[in-house]
This record gives C-alpha cells, structure tokens and sequence, in this order.
C-alpha cells in the first residue's frame, strides 16, 4: 500500500483515546474511523490490547489508539499491564482524547484525568450526550470539568449515533504536527487479520456469555490459513475452570455454535471474503495472574 501523496502541510499524528473503563473509547474510535476494528461490550475491561485505528482524509492521516479502560480496582497482573498499555500510550501522543460519559465525572475519571501529561493538547470529550435528555445540563456539567484541567477544547458528541464526530476530527486536526502519512490510505489498523479474528471471538464470548463468565477468559488463534479469499480460521477460547467451559459451550453447544456464527459474519465482513471458523473450549487456569502467561498470549 502506497502512502498518497502528501502536500507539504499534510498532517499526521497520533490521537490517544483514553478514560475509565466502559466510557465509550472503543465505539467511538470505530465511529471516528468508519470500521469496526475494536471490539466493544456493555460489559467494562472489553478492550485489552492497544490498538490502532487509521483515518485518511485529504489534508491529514488520524492514527488513533484505543487503550484499555483504566482499572482501579483490583491489582492483579492482568489489570497492571493494561493499566501499562495505557500509560505508555499517553506518552507518545501528539493530542490526547479524554472521554468521559455525559453527566458523570467520578473518582476513576480523576485518577485518569491525572495520568494526562500537562504538555499534550487534551481534547475533554463529552460521550453519550444522546442519554442526556435535557441538553440545559450539559453546559454546567462540562464547566465543572473544565475547572479540573486546561482543555484544548470541549467536544459533546455521541459515538453510538455518530453525532458531532465531524466537529471532533476538525479539532484533532488542528493539532495534528505537520507529517507525512505514515500508512496507506486504504489502511485501517496496524494489526494483523489474525490479531482482530482473536478479538471478534472474544467479543462474541463477552457479548453472549452471562456475567458469571469471569473476564480472564481469551481467545487463542491456532492456525490462521489464506487460500485465494478464504480465510480458515482455528481457534481456542481458554478459561478457568469446566464450570466456565460449560457456560461457553452452552446446552447443546448452542451458545459456542450462536458465538462462531456471529464471529464468522463479522470477520467475513471485516475481512472481505469468505471465512472457515472452527472453536474449541480449552480449560487453562491461571494465565491471568502471570506475567509470563500473560506475554504468552500477546500482553505486552
Ligand atoms: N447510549 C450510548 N451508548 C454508547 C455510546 N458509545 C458507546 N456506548 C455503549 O457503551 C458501552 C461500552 O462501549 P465500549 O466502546 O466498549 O466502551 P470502552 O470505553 O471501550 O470500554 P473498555 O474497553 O471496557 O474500557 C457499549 O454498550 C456501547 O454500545 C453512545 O454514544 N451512546
Ligand atoms: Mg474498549
């Protein structure tokens, strides 16, 4: 893929997205980019990787990065090495995307809000300003935030429904350095095909599996074959315990068969041809709670 031609003031930068977990990062980075290459839930610690999605426009190339949810809570390996993704993310942007939710600045914001180097402009982006039904709020409540930092500018928008994400790339641009395009204009992720086939799976696992499914579960790609524009597709959902490997696999293996469906769909439209998918449920207790099971599964 050929970089397009770049006039001497072309634009291109790194956008970090980032907030507690839950807010809204990945939606709206999708929204921003116009494809789903982050997978998202309503459930919190969806995203678990950094992962890059590219915008080329004629005057400038947006590489954003979604980072994981912050994670407050609980300090286990897992939950430190996200919190790690997100930290190293923040250094090397050139313009910072805070994203909170409308009508709710708590103490996890905070805690965010304070990682944010005083030295990056930071955009405060005011997400699901769609559940916000009176719109006489919204100015106070950015105003109390607004008194925490110094914000480059205050955007509302709704990544759900795709409002004011034009008004939120014209504010980015301006702080973009003047740079040649690092990627293709058709790209739109750094990540491998096999990377985002782990992630649809573990999408649909977070998406169709109850709550009781703790979040230390993941997917592993065993093999990944193209032939001509078939993708066959092998993969292992690991988790805990039998317990959890019942829940996946579902009464007659109806949830695993309703979790391969849908994840086949989504990588064939992703992807742009057909795809063989093939899942199995591995018990593999622990992988969670080490570092060194956790870079065996691509944690950085
Ligand atoms: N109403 C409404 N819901 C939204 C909007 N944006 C995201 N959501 C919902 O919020 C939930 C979380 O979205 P994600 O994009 O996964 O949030 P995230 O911040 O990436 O979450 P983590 O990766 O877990 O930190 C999902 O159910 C989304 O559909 C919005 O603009 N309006
Ligand atoms: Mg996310």
């Amino acid at each position: 893929m050929t970089p397009p031609d770049a006039s001497p003031d072309f634009r291109c930068g790194y956008i970090a997205i980032v907030g507690r977990p839950n807010v809204g990062k990945s939606t709206l980075m999708n929204a921003l980019i116009g494809a789903k290459v982050s997978i998202t839930s309503r459930k919190a610690q969806t995203t678990r990787h950094r992962i890059t999605g590219i915008q080329t426009r004629e005057s400038a190339q947006f590489v954003y990065v979604d980072t994981p949810g912050f994670q407050t809570r609980h300090a286990n390996a897992l939950n430190k090495t996200l919190n790690r993704t997100v930290t190293n993310t923040l250094t090397a942007a050139d313009v910072i995307l805070f994203i909170i939710e409308a009508g709710i600045f708590g103490q996890p914001d905070k805690q965010v809000l304070g990682l944010i180097p005083k030295n990056v402009p930071c955009i405060l982006v005011i997400n699901k300003s769609d559940r916000i039904k009176d719109k006489a709020v919204m100015m106070p409540f950015a105003q109390q935030v607004a008194s925490e930092r110094d914000f480059t500018a205050i955007v509302p928008v709704s990544a759900k429904q795709r409002f004011q994400l034009d008004a939120l790339e014209k504010e980015i641009e301006k702080y973009l350095p003047v740079n040649p395009p690092m990627f293709g204009e058709d790209d739109i992720t750094d990540r491998s095909e096999k990377f985002l086939a782990a992630e649809i799976i573990r999408e649909k696992v977070f998406r169709f599996v109850g709550e009781e499914l703790p979040y230390t579960s993941t997917v592993v790609i065993e093999k990944f074959e193209e032939e001509g524009n078939l993708r066959r597709v092998f993969a292992a959902i690991l988790v805990e315990r039998d317990g959890h490997k019942a829940m996946v696999i579902g009464q007659k293996g109806a949830k695993l068969k309703e979790i391969s469906t849908q994840a086949r769909l989504d990588m064939e439209k992703l992807f742009g041809g057909p795809v063989y998918l093939e899942i199995w449920v591995k018990v593999k207790s622990g992988w969670a709670d080490n570092e060194a099971g956790l870079r065996a599964y691509g944690y950085e």
